[in-house]
């Protein structure tokens, strides 16, 4: 049995990554469409040993698939999500836009999969932003042994996070430095080559970033809306894979060796913790990878049931891509969504 499946923001960062991984984790494809902006039709995208036309989201019929991975902006989701979901598929959409909608399930399948049985209310499930997904995979196996009570987290987010023109710059700047081009910034508000940006997103009224709110919004709702979370968020001149350093105030005693169990047993999560320089993990080892890996767990001798630990995830993969298919999984083994069309062999 395979779903009709369409990608939408195939040429994307992310789009890219989605189509890898469906092939990667063999999810049973009949079918796949990737679908772009008018501007990008007929743009070719590989998809395993295939490459596809994109077609124009203007003229494709969503009533003909089953599953819709949507990953082209907070805007194109706005407009296009909840009409694709009363088309008939389920939309995985990769936005902020209805992260917060009380009727749309959003979902790290290791912290809260029973939240599938909600995606047919609009048809959509939400997928978190990628500095949330990494963070609340560390955290769930730790409160569900020690309650949290609060967590300190200061983010080194990649420039992949803010996508192709991100990524683009930073390498377009770290040259012109040397003298080869402009390095005006343009994506970035200030310069990101050798250099730290202390804000991702837009300001909020109180100070802090909305990048800083969705992770505390966003663990809220996903994890439990008890916990206290401040939260200050840096761009880094990286190009894949967001790090994170945490400090977690728990209700009860919890040793290093004690968190590095309980971690080590825990889905989606690798403890590589050894005094030594093979014994902690940079963005650097973990791009490419599917992994939430966890380095440097220490005790916080400040508070009285305190940890401190380095948090380091693939954020085009476990932050955004590999997250959305695995949440199809999630809808395919819980029975949410069922292929429509009996087995064919795979076309494209
Ligand atoms: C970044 N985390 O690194 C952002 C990108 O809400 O899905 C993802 C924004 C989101 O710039």
């Amino acid at each position: 049995m395979g779903y009709r499946v369409a990608v939408v923001g195939a040429t994307g960062n992310v789009g890219r990554e989605i189509l890898a991984i469906l092939e990667e984790l063999n999810f049973p494809v009949e079918k796949m469409h990737a679908i772009a902006s008018r501007k990008s039709k007929g743009v070719e995208v590989s998809f395993g040993d295939r490459t596809i036309k994109c077609e124009d989201i203007e003229q494709f019929d969503f009533s003909s698939v089953d599953l819709v991975l949507m990953s082209a902006g907070g805007a194109v989701s706005r407009e296009w999500s909840e009409k694709i979901g009363k088309a008939g598929p389920i939309v995985i959409d990769n936005s902020s836009a209805f992260r917060q909608d009380p009727d749309v399930p959003l979902i790290v399948p290791e912290v809260n999969p029973d939240d599938a049985k909600l995606a047919r209310k609009k048809n959509i499930v939400a997928n978190p932003n990628c500095s949330t997904a990494q963070l609340v995979v560390a955290l769930k196996p730790l409160h569900d042994a020690a309650k949290i009570k609060r967590v300190v987290v200061s983010t080194y987010q990649s420039v992949s996070g803010a996508g192709k023109e991100g990524m683009d710059e930073l390498w377009n700047q770290t040259k012109a430095i040397y003298g080869l081009g402009d390095a005006t910034p343009k994506k970035f508000p200030k310069q990101i080559a050798f250099n730290v940006i202390p804000y991702i997103g837009s300001f909020r009224d109180d100070g802090y970033t909305d990048e800083e709110a969705k992770m505390w919004e966003e663990t809220h709702k996903m994890l439990d809306p008890s916990i206290k979370l401040t939260v200050t968020c840096v761009r880094v001149p990286v190009f894949v894979g967001h790090s994170e350093a945490v400090t977690v105030e728990f209700d009860r005693p919890i040793a290093p060796d004690e968190a590095r169990e309980i971690l080590r047993e825990a889905p989606g999560v690798q403890v590589i913790d050894k005094q030594e320089h093979d014994g902690y993990i940079t963005p650097v080892d973990a791009a490419g990878e599917h992994a939430v890996y966890v380095s440097r767990i220490r005790k916080d001798p400040t508070v009285e049931h305190g940890l401190s630990f380095w948090v380091v995830s693939d954020n085009l993969r476990k932050g955004a891509a590999l997250n959305a298919v695995q949440i199809a999984q999630l809808l395919d083994e819980t029975g949410v969504i069922t292929p429509s069309s009996g087995y064919r062999t795979l076309t494209v």
